[in-house]
């Protein structure tokens, strides 16, 4: 490897990869936030997980849910998304970083280096670029092509075509050497084996370069993320018209005799609190105009349907629901209540006629997520929805726009968002989880979670011992929830009282009087679903069947 002291070691190409690859990074961001163009290290990141073996993706995952949790955030999904694109762009840095390291090693031995940096240099950024628009197309929906593909080529050479001038640049710094050592070496160690003695002047260039090369960049990074940031603040956020139908409608069991204990968790999910998992380290935006149902396969009648055909072709089916993902851990946050809108996916059957071998419908979304269903299922059990709205209004993009299945009693995996296709087949397939090592079948859990111990509120009654409310809630899909049990310590089981559920597809709000005796303590809960079986007490982790376990709340009073 050359010398560092020529000043285009692989050490200085590092430096040079560090120093060129924020701005590459703030030029992406840029073009993605004041034109809509796809932001690449999310695409490349994205491509990544779905080609790792499953395992190491549910690794990951599983990582940066436990050191969220260990960090004490309560936003799970948010937070994991944030820790995803972070990482996303943090590889794309370190792929600089490493890929500057080794253009300056190699072309350090390259013959006439110097002079074919540049080009060399160009033509590493293109290569970089064909390979990062190429898997960007790949993975995005509804990417404008060529401006998308412009923009990523340009950069990338960009940043390649000056890695390769600043070798060029900082070689011309380096000492030449003198004229009577041109001949061959004396016998003995080879000229360069000694470290080479460098005038002063030019180290002085060479710094001053780094520092100017440094200075440009940091102009460059400051400018694009800057103004990206400043065009995302200003960008109309699609706002749909009208107002969520919770902003001036009660929940149905506003009325019910069992009241939250404040600190509760909110019965309903405002949308935009909604959890959200998904592969994507942003969501696919789907444009409505272009965007349609197909239907096909194993089928008599093939047919397609607009957005507005499924809005306002069908009686909607509406329908409070609550919806868990399969990787939340016992008491976690990936589980929310949101008020669905939809068409029955047996009405979108019944018309496209299943040929009698039809046993088994494929769902595809956008993103190259899928799934599948029984088609008797579907025909059996009309809650089984193509879903259009939450709380009355479309779905957002990160949450399915334009269309999403819910199916009841499963997690989240089962049902995709972002559907584009549904295709009749006469045999089951395993969907994008399953194929990664996850539940088949993925049948909520019956869980129950003690979301507050509200020791502000003691209540005295005349000769009784002094109660604490605790609060929190119960779930076990279109199960329902019968009963549900707490306990100090080691003490009995006694029952908390269950509030009228929202619909028989949601979680169950409980509250238990809690006799307490001063000291530290340890709550524990647990329940029992509608069809009387009791919530599994073992702990299990969440792959591949969902977490069990009882949920615990130390408590000092
Ligand atoms: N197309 C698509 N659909 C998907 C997913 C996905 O990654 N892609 N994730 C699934 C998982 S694992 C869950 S838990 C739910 C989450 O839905 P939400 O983000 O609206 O809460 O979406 C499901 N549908
Ligand atoms: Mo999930």
């Amino acid at each position: 490897m050359t010398a560092g002291g020529t000043g285009t070691g692989w050490t200085t190409g590092a430096g040079v990869g560090a120093i060129l690859t924020p701005p590459l990074l703030a030029v992406l961001f840029f073009g993605h936030a004041v034109a809509g163009l796809p932001f690449a290290p999310f695409g490349v990141f994205d491509w990544i997980a779905r080609m790792l073996p499953g395992a190491v993706v549910t690794f990951g995952i599983d990582s940066i849910v436990t050191v969220i949790r260990g960090l004490g955030v309560h936003e799970l999904s948010r937070a994991a998304k944030i820790t995803e694109q972070v990482l996303a762009v943090v590889g794309l840095f370190l792929t600089g970083v490493v890929l500057g390291s080794l253009f300056f090693a190699v072309l350090g031995h390259v013959r006439r280096g110097r002079e074919r940096a540049l080009p060399l240099g160009l033509a590493l950024g293109l290569a970089l670029g064909c390979f990062v628009l190429a898997v960007t197309l790949a993975v995005e929906v509804d990417v404008a092509r060529f401006p998308a593909g412009a923009w990523i080529l340009i950069s990338f050479a960009a940043w390649g075509g000056s890695l390769g001038w600043s070798f060029r640049r900082l070689r011309l710094a380096a000492p030449t050497p003198a004229p009577s050592a041109t001949g061959a070496p004396p016998t003995g160690a080879p000229r360069e084996a000694g470290p080479t003695r460098e005038p002063p002047v030019q180290r002085l260039d060479r710094r001053r370069f780094l520092v100017r090369l440094g200075g440009s960049a940091a102009v460059v990074t400051v400018a694009g993320a800057g103004l990206g940031t400043l065009a995302e603040l200003e960008r109309p956020r699609p706002r749909f018209r009208g107002l969520p139908w919770s902003a001036d409608h009660p929940l149905p069991n506003a009325g019910a005799a069992v009241k939250p204990v404040p600190g509760t968790r909110p019965e309903f999910t405002p949308v935009a609190d909604h959890y959200r998992v998904d592969i994507d380290a942003s969501p696919p935006v789907v444009r409505e105009s272009s965007w349609r149902l197909r239907v096909g396969g194993l089928v008599g009648r093939p047919r397609q349907w607009t957005l507005d055909e499924l809005r306002t072709g069908y009686p909607p089916l509406v329908q409070f629901i609550t919806l868990s993902c399969i990787s939340n851990p016992i008491g976690g946050s990936l589980i929310s209540t949101q008020r669905w809108t939809g068409v029955p996916l047996r009405r979108i059957l019944e018309e496209i006629r299943p040929d009698a071998a039809a046993t088994y419908v494929r769902m595809r979304s956008v993103d190259g997520f899928h799934e599948t269903t029984a088609v008797r299922d579907a025909m059996a059990d009309p809650r089984i929805m193509l879903t259009y709205a939450w709380d009355g209004l479309p779905l957002p993009a990160a949450h399915g726009f334009p269309l999403r299945i819910y199916i009841p009693d499963r997690y989240g995996m089962k049902q995709p968002k972002w559907i584009e296709s549904l295709e009749l087949m006469d045999h089951p397939g395993d969907g994008y989880w399953v194929e990664r090592g996850w539940s088949r079948e993925a049948i909520v859990q019956a869980t129950s979670v003690i979301d507050t111990v509200d020791v502000g509120s003691v209540t005295r009654q005349p000769g009784k011992p002094p109660r604490i409310p605790v609060g929190g809630i119960a779930y076990a899909g279109d199960r329902g929830i019968s009963r549900v049990e707490l306990r100090a310590d080691d003490g009995p089981w006694e029952p908390a009282r269950l509030r009228q559920p929202i619909s028989g597809e949601t979680w169950v709000i409980w509250r238990w009087e809690w006799p307490f005796t001063p000291g530290e303590h340890v709550l524990t809960v647990r329940c029992t679903d509608g069809k009387g079986s009791h919530q599994v007490e073992a702990r299990t982790p969440v792959l591949p069947n969902g977490a069990t376990g009882l949920d615990h709340r130390r408590v000092e009073v």
